[in-house]
């Protein structure tokens, strides 16, 4: 075996898998970070077993228990962010300061979620009869399987994985297969949190050797999956069929096309920097990127050259090379679907007013220049579908209604923006916007840790993940009757 092999994790021990797969930086793709085991079908089915047989001891570990294995992970995360920040740019591409941002954030997760295993309640209320009172209280689910993308490596298993097992529930995670390094760090981190042997277990592989298993096993009550929409899809339709052990509950988040709307009465500077952070940063690999900038007529052409001109001052180099404003794509097939969107963006009438080419830095990678498509319409394939890079649309609008019109036009509707400094607009922009969450006058993507993340239509199923919102999908309600 490989000295430097990372393995999984099941029942408290750390197993090889039935391969490794190397974790390679997409800054340079001459640097490995490490070879990481793959999981087949059967040690996935281990690992369901291991989860399955810690559910009797870690949901009634007392809410102490669990608060104190939750901050301990938390605390190491926020000590260690430096450095994990610097795995998950290493791994993933995002910029050394977006990576000890995600890496803080999820440091906080665990913290808050340590916080919540403490305040789990429940409701006591007269019944109708007499001489009876009724108790409603929270369980958990059971075993739960969490299945997470590449683009967000410590910040969405943490949001996850802590909701999980503060309400009492055991976890299989399976982590993108892009991204290993950081999901091994939270396992490793745990491993010394306390928790008992079997409560959180890391199954790395691939969605298509594992995802079957991970999704269709009788023992797993819960699924919750961040990722595309096709898979969501599947995963969905395996949890109503499923044969045996009755329906998983399953929670996903998949796509985003999200709209900010730049209004004639804008603060050009905000929504030159709302536009750049939402579509751009983090290489735009988010679902909550802001996609579409529908711009109203009079600020139309004043927006677009000052989006241009900041567009081409960003500095896209190697994420952990101080100064770089945007890393890399996260790999050849994410570059080259980017870069089929642009093309087919064109076809259908868009021009390409910054960016959008492929370029070298001093390293193998896999580096493009932030697009900016003007003259683009809500009509086109590259404003309807997801393209999850740095690629942007202007797609103009005569007024507010049309605006409104457009950005709720769309099969998504995860997150939603506008940039105005109308109390009126912001207000009716507010309520009206088809979507699970509205952004005034800030970026679409970039949001708190302790509210609800969620979106409507075919962005999202079920109830919403992080804050206490996530008792929702990590918990069973039981209502007991009690006789005199
Ligand atoms: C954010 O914008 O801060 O996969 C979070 C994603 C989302 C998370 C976005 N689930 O991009």
């Amino acid at each position: 075996m490989h000295a430097t092999e990372h393995r999984n994790f099941i029942a408290g021990e750390w197993v090889a898998g039935v391969r490794t797969h190397p974790n390679v930086n997409p800054s340079d793709t001459r640097d490995v970070v490490g070879e990481y085991a793959l999981a087949d079908a059967a040690q996935a089915r281990t690992a369901i077993e291991a989860a399955h047989a810690a559910f009797p001891k870690w949901s009634v570990a007392t809410p102490q228990q669990r608060a104190d294995a939750l901050d301990f992970i938390g605390s190491e995360i926020l000590a260690r962010k430096a450095e994990l920040g610097d795995l998950l740019a290493r791994e993933e591409g995002k910029t050394l300061p977006e990576g000890v941002g995600e890496a803080t954030r999820a440091g906080h997760i665990f913290k808050f979620f340590a916080g919540e295993a403490l305040r789990t309640g429940g409701e006591l209320l007269p019944s109708v009869r007499p001489g009876v009172s009724v108790e409603i209280t929270r369980e958990p689910l059971g075993v739960v399987s969490i299945i997470t993308p590449w683009n967000f490596p410590i910040a969405i298993p943490a949001w996850k994985i802590a909701p999980a097992l503060a309400y009492g529930n055991c976890v299989v995670f399976k982590p993108a297969e892009l991204v290993p390094g950081c999901a091994w760090a939270i396992a490793e981190i745990a491993s010394r949190s306390g928790l008992p042997p079997g409560a959180l277990n890391l199954v790395m592989g691939r969605g298509s050797q594992i995802g079957d298993t991970l999704v269709g096993d009788p023992r797993v009550a819960g699924v919750s999956f961040t990722g595309s929409v096709a898979t969501g899809h599947r995963i969905a339709q395996s949890c109503v069929t499923r044969k045996e052990g009755g329906m998983a509950k399953f929670q996903l988040e998949m796509g985003g096309k999200n709209p900010l709307v730049v209004l004639d009465d804008a603060d050009l500077a905000t929504a030159v920097t709302c536009a750049v952070q939402g579509a751009f940063y983090s290489t735009g690999q988010r679902c909550t990127a802001s996609s579409r900038l529908i711009v109203t007529e009079r600020i139309h052409d004043r927006f677009v050259e000052a989006l241009v001109a900041k567009t081409r001052s960003l500095v896209i180099d190697d994420a952990r090379k101080a100064g770089t404003d945007i890393g890399p794509v996260v790999d050849e097939r994410q570059l080259e679907q980017d870069l089929e969107y642009l093309a087919i963006a064109r076809q259908e009438g868009a021009t390409l007013a910054a960016g959008g080419e492929r370029v070298e830095r001093g390293a193998p990678g896999f580096y493009l220049t932030p697009a900016v498509l003007t003259h683009a319409t809500n009509a086109m394939r590259s404003s309807r579908e997801e393209i999850f890079g740095p690629v942007a649309s202007v797609i103009r609008a005569r007024d507010y209604d049309e605006a409104l019109a457009l950005a709720n036009d769309s099969p998504m509707g995860l997150s939603s923006g506008v940039v105005t400094t109308s109390l009126k607009a912001a207000a009716h922009f507010k309520r009206n916007a088809q979507a699970g969450m509205v952004m005034v006058n800030l970026p679409t993507a970039g949001v708190d840790y302790h509210v609800p993340f969620g979106g409507r239509k075919a962005s999202s199923f079920g109830p919403r993940e992080q804050g206490r919102y996530a008792a929702e999908f990590y918990t069973t309600v039981k209502t007991a009757y009690v006789g005199a």
